[in-house]
């Protein structure tokens, strides 16, 4: 399956489920526990999706930081350039997971590094069914803007994920 757009896929049900594979060392799994579930909220708040995290191996969306090649076609890079990339939502085992460049600084509430709450919650949009989009104040724009404290979905994110769901 590949990482390209689709505006044509979505998940059938609307409890999405989601599993950590494993967690950097760089941060507290804490932290990590809440990046993803304030990224989620976002969603949550805007469409009739639930998510919930359970440790089944077929949860929808997997959670895993990789570097370099990691077998699914789509390689990291080191620091820098590709920060990571989500699988869109489909009946592959593929579909929704959602991997993090290990090779990145994650951090929370600082402008260092790359912050893992937001680069989340665009990502947490692909594996949604999103694709990029140009609009004014989108978080599914094509660039990272950095870190912004008060970041949240532009009304195009919004409409486009309320058409999906
Ligand atoms: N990762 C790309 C991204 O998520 C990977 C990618 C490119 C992709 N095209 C895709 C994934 C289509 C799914 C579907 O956009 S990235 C940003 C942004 C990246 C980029 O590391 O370049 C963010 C990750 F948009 F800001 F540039 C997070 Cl927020
Ligand atoms: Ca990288
Ligand atoms: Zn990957
Ligand atoms: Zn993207």
């Amino acid at each position: 399956e590949p990482l390209a757009f689709s505006n044509s896929y979505k998940w059938d049900h609307n409890e999405i489920t989601y599993k950590f594979l494993d967690f950097t060392r760089q941060l507290p799994e804490s932290s990590q526990r809440r990046a993803i579930q304030n990224a989620l909220n976002k969603w949550a708040e805007v469409t009739p999706l639930t998510f919930r995290e359970t440790a089944s191996s077929n949860s929808d969306i997997l959670l895993a930081y990789r570097r370099f090649d990691h077998n699914d076609g789509n390689s990291f890079d080191g620091r820098g350039g590709t920060l990571a990339h989500a699988f869109f939502p489909g009946t592959a085992s593929i579909s929704g997971d959602t991997h993090f460049d290990e090779d990145e600084i994650w951090t929370e509430n600082t402008e260092k590094g790359t912050n893992l709450e937001i680069v989340s919650a665009h990502e947490f949009g692909h594996a949604l069914g999103l694709g990029h989009s140009n609009a004014f104040g989108a978080l599914m724009k094509p660039f990272y803007s950095g870190y912004d404290p008060n970041y949240k979905l532009g009304t195009d994110d919004i409409h486009r994920i309320q058409q999906l769901y």
